[in-house]
């Protein structure tokens, strides 16, 4: 059993679970305010720089996971298709399109923003959003859209499926009790630091 699943983290589909999705015929549009609108294939992801970030996932229904995230930098996949500098933000689209969310261009670029295919060393399973997906440390878990299949680069801000149900359009974080998935789910207080250190 995978990491993630053996800690017990919840798994959210609020669209429905996508079912088998396999990263050989995964591709990743990114598109919109860009020089060199992409359609990224698996192997295209993978020849860009790989990096790990030790980061949480942290849902506004207050559980928050820690782990060492594998992916791709946004910078990486923005410079490769010459994002102009008009952007101010990025939505996301999840396989299906029934999922997005939206988030500012300079969240992405911060250290731990990433685009995910890994946790703790082990492929991301479709249950957590595999084969690839936005992992945003510094806002709520539903800016962290999962299965991913386009990124928009546009110069406004859209409120996504969560938003339009009630969600803040910040996503901003709120330091209080929390379910810590790495310590069995005990409820701590955390704080933003906490979240996003
Ligand atoms: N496509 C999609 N992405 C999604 C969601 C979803 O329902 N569908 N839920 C979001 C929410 S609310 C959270 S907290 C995290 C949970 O990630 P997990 O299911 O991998 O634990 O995924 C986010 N990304
Ligand atoms: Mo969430």
């Amino acid at each position: 059993m995978h990491k993630l699943a053996k800690m017990g983290t919840p798994i959210f589909w609020a669209e429905g679970h996508p079912g088998r999705l396999e990263k050989e015929k995964w591709s990743l549009k990114v598109e919109g305010l860009c020089d060199n609108p992409t359609e990224f294939n698996w192997q295209q992801l993978m020849d860009l720089p790989q990096v790990t970030v030790n980061a949480r996932l942290t849902s506004v229904t207050r559980w928050s996971v820690r782990g060492d995230w594998g992916g791709i930098r946004f910078k990486d996949i923005l410079d490769a298709v010459g994002i102009k500098d008009s952007c101010t933000h990025l939505r996301f689209w999840s396989h299906g399109n029934h999922y997005d969310t939206s988030i500012p261009l300079s969240i992405a670029l911060k250290e731990k923003s990433l685009l995910a295919t890994s946790f703790d060393g082990e492929d991301l399973s479709e249950d957590y959003g595999g084969p690839i997906r936005a992992l945003i440390p510094y806002l709520w878990g539903y800016k962290s859209a999962k299965s991913i299949v386009k990124i928009q680069l546009m110069d406004y801000y859209m409120p996504g499926f969560w938003e339009l149900r009630g969600y803040t359009d910040s996503g901003e974080l709120e330091e209080g009790p929390c379910r810590d998935i790495n310590d069995e789910g005990v409820v701590k207080h955390m704080t933003i630091k906490d979240f996003t250190s």
